[in-house]
């Protein structure tokens, strides 16, 4: 496994090189395709879409989805005080407040404390169409799980909020009633006691097994698998145990969704944080050998098992699409193929939609309309294609 990965990144560098040369075209670089096979294009894709908007912003041009890793050399990055540089060699993360033993530990110790695997996959919760749906990634990280360092530490029965604290800060405008002050904060997101002490929580030192990329938060980065991107503090440097809830902007303000529900006939207004990722389908590429077409989409969502992934063509009926490609976790995004048969020449529009067990159907656009906030877009993601 580990020397697939390498020889994926080596792959993977290769097409980051290609890109950089030709960042100046118009469109989307084509990925790398197997012999015999044409790409059918997107007719959907804004002639100005730029994969990299801002020095600081990555999102992965979807259509180059080719197996169940994202090179490390494309996995998105968006944050909001850019990308601070840690130095690995001062670096400490902190452990502090209600534990029996504080701690400072270096990236070295916290190496030697273990090594293990998680594959995952997410979305930042401002991913949608408006993106092409690229603020996504998967990956297969490795560290140690938060608990490690939360027993080490021993955490103290006061200790009911977890709050992970990145190196990235900035000044930030916090308004009370009509005054507004203006305060140096550093991004900051907090779980409770039971999430954190859950074994589910992970810090990863390792990407697709090299170091941690400064994009994707070098030198340690929490993980909450199955959680929007928000969640997976990046450059974290400090973990304060504390009584209180944490209300800083990215925890109790800047994440959120407004949305109306029915609740026993009445409609109510939520306003809810964002947390676990929404079932979302999208499709990627599609791709032609000889009359065979095939596309391929991908699937995320909170870890609860699948149903089923259909494919409509057109006006048509939902048809079962296959998972084609999945690791062993359940935190790992999923892949699937629909073999598009008899497609005529003409602009056709495909879309997907994915059913987990419990029975929940990924909305279309329309089903979210009480949805007032744009964060949380896990519509039904229609797209057409132009077969010559
Ligand atoms: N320290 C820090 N961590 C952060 C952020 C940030 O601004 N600062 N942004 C979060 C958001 S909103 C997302 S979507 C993910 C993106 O992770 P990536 O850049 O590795 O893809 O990082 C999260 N972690
Ligand atoms: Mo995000």
């Amino acid at each position: 496994m580990a020397k697939d990965s390498t020889r994926r990144e080596v792959l993977g560098s290769g097409l980051a090189l290609a890109c950089l040369s030709v960042l100046d075209m118009p469109g989307w670089v084509l990925p790398a395709l197997a012999q015999g096979e044409a790409i059918v294009p997107f007719t959907d894709i804004p002639k100005n879409f730029n994969t990299n908007p801002r020095p600081t912003v990555r999102y992965l041009d979807i259509r180059k989805i080719d197996g169940p890793f994202t090179p490390r050399e494309q996995f998105f990055t968006t944050q909001h005080y850019g990308h601070p540089e840690v130095d690995q060699e001062s670096f400490r993360l902190k452990v502090s407040g209600h534990v029996e033993r504080p701690q400072s530990f270096s990236i070295n110790e916290l190496r030697n404390m273990g090594h293990v695997q998680l594959d995952a996959g997410f979305e930042c919760s401002g991913n949608s169409a408006r993106r092409v749906q690229g603020l996504v990634g998967n990956g297969r990280w490795a560290g140690i799980p938060l608990r490690t360092v939360l027993d080490a530490a021993g955490v103290k029965s006061e200790g009911q909020e977890v709050v992970f604290f990145g190196a990235d800060h900035g000044e930030e405008q916090v308004e009370f009633r009509g005054r507004k002050f203006s305060v140096d904060q550093q991004y900051g997101r907090s779980l409770s006691r039971q999430l954190a002490l859950s074994g589910e929580p992970f810090l990863a030192y390792s990407l697709n097994g090299e170091p941690l990329t400064r994009h994707q938060g070098a030198p340690l980065r929490l993980l909450m698998p199955g959680w929007y991107g928000a969640a997976n503090v990046k450059w974290l440097t400090h973990i304060h145990v504390q009584t209180e809830r944490y209300l800083g902007k990215y925890q109790a303000r800047w994440y959120r969704t407004l949305r109306g529900e029915m609740i026993n006939g009445e409609l109510k207004w939520k306003e809810t944080e964002i947390s676990r990722m929404r079932l979302k389908s999208a499709i990627a590429r599609v791709t032609r050998e000889e009359n065979q077409l095939k596309v391929l989409g991908f699937v995320l969502n909170d870890g609860t098992p699948l149903r089923s992934v259909e494919v409509q063509v057109d006006d048509g009926p939902w048809r079962s699409a296959t998972m084609s490609s999945s690791t062993s976790s359940k935190y790992s995004w999923k892949l699937f193929t629909y073999m598009w048969d008899h497609a005529t020449p003409g602009e056709h529009t495909l879309v997907s939609r994915v059913t987990d067990v419990k029975g929940r159907v990924q909305p279309t656009a329309s089903d979210l309309k009480t949805k007032k906030t744009f964060l949380e877009d896990n519509a039904q993601f229609p797209r057409t294609v132009m077969v010559t």
